[in-house]
């Protein structure tokens, strides 16, 4: 029988599992940053913090405000407008409200003052190579990779364009329109780009659709293709959407063995006056995904779905397929309480096979308290699964923990898509502040 663990000894086990988790730099798997050579694109500081849209749906709880008059002000005027509502009004305790207190007290600000117009000053002396360089550094992210859609007619032009790529920057090629408008939007675009499609799905058509994709996959370099999928989903089908993900995308995937990432159970729409922030969640069907991933068992899937109910059933389903990585808790999950409760489910049932947290930062300087909070629950639950283990008499050294955590924060990940990086260092500790450049 293996004596108790002193108390001593856990609380040496939680500092040595905490150090690992809050200093191992991560690869973002999901965002929707760019590379800063997208310009504008590349959204930051105060007022796009403040814009956020998690920020816009609270803010209309509490505004007395017509949308139209909201829609119609300058971006400063609704990051005002929100700022008092949300900041000013009532304290700012739901997470997306407290992201950006977390984000400012990161970066050194003082947030009791309550001045907006200082924050804003502060950002403005900013060029913003500096400070996604600085982002990243107190963030702990090393790699970050996008959301690039060639549907987007503002980020097309600049994939066309060409561009040098910043290596930290990596792409992953969105194609919700191609899947979910395929007769409405997506066919008459890929003609117009000289694709020779119709709207009937012949072999043709699929070659030429494939043809796009594997265009759009070289130009980007593409690390997985992407979709995001309403509830009402089914596999197998005869909709377009089933259909073109059997005869082009999961070909395409194998050829160019890419994984193939599904996010299911967005409703879009559910409330149109509030834009991107009207997008409801339903509860998806998991053996619509048990039957496509069953049937191509030499395609790699990634899923995160949005539904909390979702999240047992899908952690089952990767018991019996190993070609399913999943990832991430976004949206309405990425709260806390559902982050501790689904890092602690996933690692009770497929242990260690998974990508516990990505951003979904579509704002820079958010990755700042999305992985300050999401690392936090992380160390809290990974401190009490290896005092377990130690219980056993099972104590884990430094090196494994090191590893482990690795594998948390992009190794796993890495490895699924068939990747090997080299096992990344320790951030360095207490870096100071780098002062503000000028703005170009
Ligand atoms: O989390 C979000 O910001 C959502 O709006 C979605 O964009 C989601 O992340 C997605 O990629 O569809
Ligand atoms: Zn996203």
């Amino acid at each position: 029988m293996t004596p108790p663990v002193s108390s001593k000894r856990q609380g040496e086990l939680a500092a040595r599992v905490e150090k690992a988790v809050l200093t191992t730099p991560v690869y973002d798997i999901h965002t929707h940053l760019y590379d800063p050579a997208f310009g504008e694109l590349l959204l930051w500081g105060i007022d796009d913090l403040l814009v956020y849209h998690y920020l816009v749906a609270e803010a209309f709880r509490q505004f007395d405000l017509p949308y139209d008059k909201f829609w119609a002000m300058s971006k400063q005027e609704q990051a005002n407008a929100i700022w008092n509502a949300l900041f000013i009004e009532h304290s700012p305790i739901s997470e997306a409200c407290r992201g950006v207190l977390t984000t400012l007290n990161r970066l050194g600000l003082d947030v009791k003052k309550r001045d907006l117009p200082a924050l804003r000053k502060w950002f403005a002396k900013w060029k913003v190579a500096d400070y996604t360089t600085h982002c990243m550094e107190v963030a702990g992210v090393q790699r970050i990779c996008m959301t690039n859609s060639p549907f987007d007619d503002v980020e097309r032009v600049v994939w066309e364009r060409g561009f040098n790529r910043d290596e930290r920057f990596t792409a992953a090629l969105r194609i919700d329109p191609l899947l979910l408008s395929w007769h409405d939007s997506a066919a008459p675009r890929l003609r117009d780009w000289g694709y020779d499609v119709t709207p009937q799905l012949s072999e043709k058509t699929v070659s030429e659709v494939r043809r796009f994709l594997a265009d759009w996959t070289r130009r980007i370099n593409a690390q997985y293709l992407m979709v995001s999928l309403p509830p009402d989903f089914r596999y197998p089908g005869d909709q377009a959407c089933p259909r073109l993900m059997e005869t082009a995308v999961l070909p395409h995937c194998r050829e160019f063995g890419l994984p193939f990432a599904m996010m299911p159970g967005v409703k879009r729409g559910v409330n149109p006056q509030l834009k991107l922030a009207g997008d409801g969640v339903g509860h998806c069907d998991t053996a619509t995904y048990e039957n496509l991933i069953a049937a191509h068992p030499d395609n790699k899937f990634l899923i995160t779905a949005l539904a909390r109910e979702n999240q047992y059933s899908l952690c089952v389903a990767a018991r019996k397929f190993r070609n399913l990585h999943l990832f991430g808790c976004w949206w309405f999950t990425n709260i806390p309480s559902l982050i501790e409760e689904m890092t602690r489910m996933r690692l009770e049932l497929i242990g260690l096979s998974v990508t516990p947290q990505h951003s979904d930062a579509r704002v820079l300087d958010q990755i700042l308290y999305k992985w300050e909070h999401s690392r936090r629950i992380i160390a809290r639950v990974l401190v009490e699964k290896y005092a377990d283990l130690a219980a056993t008499g099972w104590e884990p050294t430094n090196t494994e923990i090191q590893r482990d955590v690795q594998d948390l924060f992009g190794g796993a990940f890495d490895r699924f898509c068939g990747r090997h990086q080299a096992r990344a260092t320790q951030l360095p500790s207490a870096r100071p502040a780098k002062k503000p450049g000028r703005r170009k």
